[in-house]
């Protein structure tokens, strides 16, 4: 983030591959992270990740795939590690629902630790009326820092140091990551809520910006040249929330 000056994620939910790369090739300059559904994808093939993988060292981005894995540890461990995605392979960071409870981080840690891998936690979520509240998402912030040697952050609406105070764990602070960004709408009509990258960032103490359609659009008739002027403008306005923040 530092280095490039960007607390931007673009999450990239387009489903053709070709599209995909382009997408991330135009916005790698400008985005500290990339996120992947690599389920979404119509035509994935395994040179689909080869390709991300480049562009991450061109760029010089890291891979978040937002799994949202939610499973007893035996099945997230298979999940995480083997099928089609070998998402450990390749993922530099993905995230788990805390509902199975702490076996979810051990099951993920066992295989995600020794490739260097990091894991965030969905304290929040984003979408009207969603259920990750109160007690549970401080049990979630609990869990994450039981777990400090592979729970990097959590996936949240607002900054947890607060919380992690109450639990006795005053001082430790993780990244918080925040979906539900746009600069142009306050929602998408099916139960997304967009904040703008100053609400997030230097209202709510959030550190970096998720944000998909509100860069790529509808995903239709992508306009390469337009991708990435929305991307450069959501990394300015990010990190400029930032720095503003910082200097609070
Ligand atoms: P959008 O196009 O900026 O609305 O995409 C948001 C992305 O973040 C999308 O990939 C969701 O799956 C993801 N997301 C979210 O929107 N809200 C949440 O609470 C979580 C993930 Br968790």
């Amino acid at each position: 983030m530092e280095r490039k000056k960007s607390n931007l994620c673009v999450s990239v939910d387009v489903t053709k591959s070709s599209d995909f790369i382009s997408v991330i090739d135009a916005v790698g300059p400008y985005a500290a992270l990339i996120k992947t559904h690599i389920d979404v994808l119509d035509d994935f093939e395994p040179s689909v990740i080869d390709n991300l993988t480049s562009l991450s060292k061109k760029h010089d981005f890291l891979i978040f795939e937002d799994r949202k894995f939610a499973d007893i540890g035996n099945t997230v461990e298979l999940q995480y590690s083997s099928g089609i995605y070998k998402i450990a392979n390749w993922s530099h960071i993905t995230n788990a629902h805390p509902v199975p409870g702490p076996s979810v981080v051990t099951g993920l840690a066992s295989v995600g630790l020794p490739l260097g891998r990091g894991l965030l936690l969905l304290a929040e979520m984003s979408t009207k009326d969603n259920l990750a509240v109160g007690e549970y998402t401080k049990s979630s912030v609990r869990m994450a820092l039981d777990h400090p040697e592979f729970v990097i952050g959590f996936i949240a609406q607002n900054r947890m140091d607060g919380l992690a105070t109450e639990l006795g764990y005053a001082g430790k602070d993780l990244l918080i990551l925040t979906p539900g960004v746009g600069l142009n709408s306050r929602g998408d009509g099916k139960g997304q809520k967009y904040r703008t990258p100053k609400e997030v960032v230097e209202e709510a103490g959030c550190d970096v910006i998720i944000v998909g359609r509100g860069v790529y659009g509808d995903g239709k008739n992508l306009d390469v040249a337009d991708v990435r002027a929305k991307a450069k403008r959501y990394q300015s306005e990010g990190w400029l929330a930032y720095k503003n923040r910082l200097a609070l």
